[in-house]
């Protein structure tokens, strides 16, 4: 998707600092943080939201918790807790059309969520 911010940032065309890559997914540092750690883990696919999974992306997305959960060990936060978040279209707060999943931690979150 050549409009897609997150398709040109995996791409590497817009100069980002990777926490992590391979070859199914980069991740890096949210631009405007909501919690001290704050990740967006994005698949190098152009998946635009939730509602457009497929069964064939399912060992993508298993893959995807299986970093998270490596990143948030690496990140000090697997003891305390942490969260991964999706949002999904307008009601769901979803702001970039590109599948990605927020991991976010290192403080006491809210529940409900806003
Ligand atoms: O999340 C989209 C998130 O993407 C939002 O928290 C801001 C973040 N963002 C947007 N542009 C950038 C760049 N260039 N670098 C890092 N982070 C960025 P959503 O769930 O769609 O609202």
């Amino acid at each position: 998707m050549e409009d897609c911010l997150f398709c040109k940032i995996a791409a590497g065309k817009i100069d980002t600092d990777f926490v992590y890559s391979d070859e199914k997914l980069v991740v890096f540092e949210d631009i405007n943080p909501q919690a001290p750690v704050h990740l967006l883990i994005v698949p190098k696919k152009h998946i635009s939201d939730l509602n457009n999974l497929e069964e064939k992306d399912n060992k993508l997305i298993g893959h995807i918790y299986q970093v998270a959960k490596e990143l948030a060990a690496e990140k000090n936060i697997a003891e305390s807790g942490y969260r991964i978040v999706s949002n999904c279209n307008q009601d769901g707060g979803q702001t970039v059309y590109h599948i990605h999943f927020h991991l976010l931690g290192g403080r006491k979150l809210q529940w409900p969520p806003g």
